[in-house]
């Protein structure tokens, strides 16, 4: 029995060692190599080939997994500010959002992964990590969408402002009436204020807690399409605003990309949501998105990225 005993100890000290050097390994290598997103294209021609080719097939990732992927922001981390300063949008991007992708990636391993905004209507009754990390990474997308630098973001849309004077008055009702949402009495705890396409096609402001979403069946809030979305997690906004949650949505207004929110208005009244995994839309809106160093320098990085994952998923399956 001893023996035995030593021989399942030893067994035992294997495995703790061999997810000790893993955990080490994989921490090195995060640290080395950033959460710095690749450009899908690229990210594809890598997989289909090259040096990817080989770590797929080394790690057994099949060459054609499809994976929600963190889009890069179609402005620059400082471009927000003063509105949001530049530490909490890199934190904000590259670790919370990134977090999402990586953890619904992970819960839909092995299966298709439908468009994002499909996952979105069923995340509630799927459990959650569809709830969390599946909202998390369309909501996520959608925001950085809606946002865009001072002065670049332009004004509701004729349309969009007579809907918007017809359900609240005015645009100062209107954001009084958001902000009033999204204060911490009315929204306690973290979650998103929204301004929605109701069922009638009207619009209409609402809460919901934590990731969720109007997209979600099931949802705490009044359902309908997003078309605004306010980020009301404490993450968004401490590190500038503290306490001052009601401070961060003022100041938010300067940065709301209105060319955005009317075209998705108008894509809502079609009974269609923002598909939010398509950035450059919103960056053709703005104007700010495309050029060449951007794109240079992400694909440098992006080799990174994709060696990241694929580390990461051997990382996760092996081992034990
Ligand atoms: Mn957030």
């Amino acid at each position: 029995m001893a023996a035995r005993r030593d021989g399942v100890s030893r067994h035992a000290a294997h495995r703790m060692l061999a997810v000790g050097l893993t955990v080490t390994i994989a921490v090195h290598f995060l640290n080395a190599t950033g959460f710095v997103p690749a450009p899908a294209p690229f990210r594809r021609e890598l997989l289909s080939g090259g040096i990817a080719g080989v770590l797929a097939s080394a790690v057994s990732v099949p060459s054609s997994t499809e994976a929600y992927e963190l889009p890069p922001l179609g402005y620059a981390y400082d471009a927000l500010e003063p509105s949001i300063d530049k530490e909490t949008m890199t934190i904000h991007h590259d670790k919370h959002h990134n977090t999402y992708v990586v953890n619904i990636n992970k819960a839909l391993e092995g299966n298709e992964q439908p468009p994002l905004v499909e996952l979105q209507k069923t995340a509630i009754q799927r459990g959650p990590a569809f709830r969390n990390s599946g909202g998390g990474v369309y909501n996520h997308d959608l925001f950085w969408l809606e946002m865009a630098p001072v002065g670049k973001g332009g004004s509701p849309s004729s349309k969009l402002a007579a809907a918007i004077d017809d359900s609240f008055g005015s645009l100062d009702d209107f954001k009084a009436k958001f902000e009033a949402a999204g204060a911490p009495g009315a929204r306690f705890g973290s979650g998103w204020v929204w301004l929605v396409v109701d069922a009638e096609k009207k619009l209409a402001i609402t809460s919901t807690p934590n990731q969720d979403n109007p997209l979600m069946e099931g949802v705490d809030g009044v359902p309908g399409i997003p078309i605004l979305g306010c980020d009301v997690w404490e993450h968004a906004y401490y590190l500038k605003y503290q306490w001052q949650r009601p401070a961060y949505i003022k100041a938010w207004w300067d940065v709301v990309n209105w060319n955005q929110v009317s075209a998705w208005y108008e894509d809502a009244l079609g009974a269609k949501a923002p598909a939010v995994d398509g950035v450059p839309t919103a960056a053709a809106l703005v104007g700010q998105r495309g050029s060449v160093p951007v794109a240079t320098t992400l694909e440098k990085k992006g080799l990174s990225f994709d060696v990241k994952i694929n580390w990461e998923s051997k990382l996760a399956l092996g081992g034990s």
